[in-house]
C-alpha cells in the first residue's frame, strides 16, 4: 500500500502569485530539510522553496506543512487557504508560528509552536492516524543532542550549496531589533559529532556540492571553546569551501580566524548594521566598535575570506549627515559585500515596542516587513532621506567601478599559502561568491527597494495582515 504523501513548503516569495520573484540565495534555509529528516518513513515526503519554483497546488501530497518567516505569514494565510479548500490538511510551524500562534491557529489545522526536534515525529504519527490535534508545543530550550542529517538529497539541484546546518542555536547578546530577543532561548551547542555527520551526509550529490557547505547559526562564536573544536574537526573534512556567521568580537581571536581558515572558510557573514556609534548603541549592539570595522576587515582579507556584511537604515539615531557619509565610510572600512536593508521592527522585539509605543508604525501590512519597505518614522529621519541614501548608497557601492575595484582588493590582500593550484582554486571560488553577491543586491535593490519606495515611501496604512499588538 502506498504511503500518504507530505509536501513541506519553505515560503518565500511574497509578491503575490501573479508577479513572482526569483531570487535565491546560494545555500537554502535549513528548516525544510530538517524537517523531512525529522519525518519518520510513515510518510513519503517532498520539499518545495518557493525562493526556486512556484507552489504546485496541484500536488497529490495529502499533508502541506508551511514553513515561514514573519513578511511571509500574510502569504502563508493565503497559500492555506487555498490548499484546504483542495482538501488538503495543512501544519504550520517556524518562527512567526511560535511566537504568534494566537494569529496562526485560526488559519491553519495544525500549528507546530516552537523547534520541530522534539514533537514533529509525533505531528506525523498523529495525521497519518487521522487524529493530529490543533496545536503541538515543543518543549523551550531543549538540548540539542541527537537530531538526524538535514535531507539534503531533497534540496532543488538550483541551490548551488545545499548542505546547511547549525551547530548551535540562539545568541548570548541581545540587539533589541533581533528576532531573538523575542523569546530568551539560551544559547546551545550541539555535540560535534553530529554536525560532522551533517556535513557529511552528502551521499547521492555531486562531488562538487559535497564539498561546500554553509553553518547557518546566528552566531557561530557565543562559545569560543566549542567554536574552536568543531573548526579543528571541519577542517579534517577537506571542504573546498564554509561559509559561517558570527559575530564581530569574535574576530579579536586569532586562533578562531585561523580556525576559519584551517576549515577553508571561504566567505564570513557579519552584522555590521551601523557604522554611527549612536545608532549601535540605540539597539543594544555595543559588541560592535564602527572604529574596529576596518581593521577586522582588512584581517579577514589576509586570510582570503570574503566579508558579507548586514547593514541597516533608518535607526533611530541616524541623521542626514550620517547617511550622506555612508558612501565615503564604506569605502573606507572596504567590506567586500553589502546586504543593504531597511531597518524592520521584527513583532515581539523591544524595537518594535519602543516605535510601536510611541505611535511611529506607519504600514501595518507584515508583508512589508522584510527589510524592502520602511514600515516606521524613524526618530530622526525622514523617509525620503532613508531611500535617498539606499538609492545613493547601493548605486555607489554596486558601480561596475566599486565592484571592480573592491574585487581587486579582496585578491591582492589575500597572504598568500598552501599551494598554487589550491590557491587559484580559493581565489576563483571567492571571487565567484563575491561577483554573485554584487550582481544579486544590485539588482534586489532595483527590483524591489526602488519599487517600494515609488510606492510611497511612508508605507500605506495597510491592515490587510496587521502586526499583533
Ligand atoms: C538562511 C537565512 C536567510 C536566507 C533564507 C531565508 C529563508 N527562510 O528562506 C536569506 C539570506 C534569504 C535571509 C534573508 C533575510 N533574513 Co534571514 N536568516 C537566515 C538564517 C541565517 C538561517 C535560517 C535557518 O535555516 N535557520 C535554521 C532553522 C532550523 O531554524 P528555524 O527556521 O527557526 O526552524 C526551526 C523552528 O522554527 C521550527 N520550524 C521551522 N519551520 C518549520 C515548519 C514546520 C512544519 C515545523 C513543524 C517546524 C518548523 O523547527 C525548526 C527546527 O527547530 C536565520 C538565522 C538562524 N540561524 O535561524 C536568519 C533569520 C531567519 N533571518 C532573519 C531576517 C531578519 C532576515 C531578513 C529580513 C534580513 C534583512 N533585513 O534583509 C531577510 C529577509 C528576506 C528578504 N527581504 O527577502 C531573522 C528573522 C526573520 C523573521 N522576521 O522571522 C533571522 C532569525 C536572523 C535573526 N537573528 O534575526 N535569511
Ligand atoms: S549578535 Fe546577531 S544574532 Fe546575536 S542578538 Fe545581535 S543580531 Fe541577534
Amino acid at each position: 500500500m502506498s504511503r500518504p504523501k507530505l509536501q513541506i513548503i519553505v515560503l518565500f516569495q511574497n509578491l503575490g502569485e501573479g508577479r513572482p520573484y526569483y531570487a535565491h540565495s546560494p545555500a537554502p534555509p535549513l528548516s525544510g530539510a530538517l524537517v523531512a529528516g525529522l519525518t519518520p518513513p510513515l510518510v513519503e515526503v517532498e520539499l518545495l522553496h518557493e525562493m526556486i519554483r512556484p507552489i504546485d497546488y496541484a500536488t497529490d501530497a495529502d499533508f502541506i506543512a508551511l514553513s515561514f518567516m514573519d513578511f511571509c505569514y500574510p502569504h502563508a494565510c493565503e497559500v492555506a487557504r487555498k490548499f484546504r479548500k483542495l482538501g488538503k490538511t495543512v501544519i504550520a510551524g517556524g518562527r512567526y508560528a511560535s511566537t504568534f500562534p494566537r494569529e496562526v491557529i485560526p488559519h491553519m489545522d495544525v500549528t507546530v509552536v516552537g523547534e520541530a526536534e522534539k514533537v514533529w515525529p509525533r505531528v506525523v504519527e498523529d495525521l497519518v492516524r487521522g487524529k493530529a490535534g490543533k496545536v503541538y508545543e515543543a518543549p523551550f530550550g531543549a538540548p540539542l543532542d541527537g537530531i538526524p542529517p538535514p535531507r539534503y538529497d531533497l534540496v532543488e539541484p538550483q541551490f548551488a550549496v545545499p548542505i546547511v546546518t547549525e551547530a548551535t542555536r540562539g545568541c548570548k547578546y541581545r540587539c533589541s531589533f533581533c528576532q531573538l530577543t523575542v523569546q530568551n532561548v539560551p544559547y546551545r551547542t550541539r555535540p560535534i559529532p553530529d554536525v560532522i555527520r551533517d556535513l557529511t551526509a552528502t551521499a547521492g550529490l555531486p562531488l562538487h556540492k559535497r564539498k561546500m557547505a554553509m553553518l547557518l547559526d546566528n552566531n557561530l562564536g557565543g562559545d569560543m571553546d566549542y567554536a574552536k573544536a568543531l573548526l579543528r574537526e571541519i577542517a579534517k573534512l577537506k571542504l573546498w569551501g564554509l561559509g559561517a556567521q558570527f559575530s564581530f568580537d569574535c574576530l579579536h581571536d586569532d586562533e578562531f580566524v585561523e580556525l576559519l581558515v584551517r576549515a577553508r572558510c571561504g566567505m564570513a557573514f557579519l552584522g555590521l548594521e551601523s557604522l554611527n556609534e549612536p545608532s549601535l548603541a540605540s539597539v543594544h549592539k555595543n559588541q560592535n566598535k564602527v572604529h574596529e570595522y576596518k581593521e577586522l576587515f582588512d584581517k579577514l582579507k589576509r586570510k582570503g575570506i570574503l566579508t558579507f556584511t548586514g547593514m541597516m537604515l533608518g535607526l533611530d539615531e541616524d541623521t542626514p549627515e550620517y547617511l550622506e557619509s555612508i558612501p565615503r565610510k564604506l569605502d573606507e572600512i572596504d567590506p567586500s559585500s553589502v546586504l543593504l536593508s531597511i531597518s524592520i521592527p521584527i513583532p515581539g522585539t523591544p524595537f518594535h515596542k519602543t516605535v510601536e509605543e510611541e505611535g511611529r508604525i506607519v504600514d501595518r501590512d507584515l508583508s512589508h516587513y522584510e527589510g524592502d519597505h520602511l514600515v516606521f518614522r524613524p526618530r530622526i529621519v525622514t523617509a525620503a532621506q532613508v531611500f535617498d541614501a539606499f538609492r545613493k548608497i547601493n548605486r555607489h557601492f554596486y558601480s561596475v567601478k566599486s565592484i571592480l575595484k573592491r574585487w581587486w582588493r579582496l585578491v591582492a590582500a589575500q597572504t598568500w599559502r598552501g599551494d598554487p593550484a589550491s590557491r587559484l582554486f580559493h581565489t576563483a571560488m571567492i571571487s565567484a561568491v563575491f561577483l554573485k553577491l554584487s550582481i544579486f543586491q544590485r539588482d534586489h535593490a532595483e527590483k524591489r527597494v526602488y519599487a517600494s519606495a515609488a510606492a510611497g515611501a511612508e508605507g500605506a496604512e495597510a491592515n490587510r495582515a496587521p502586526v499583533p499588538p
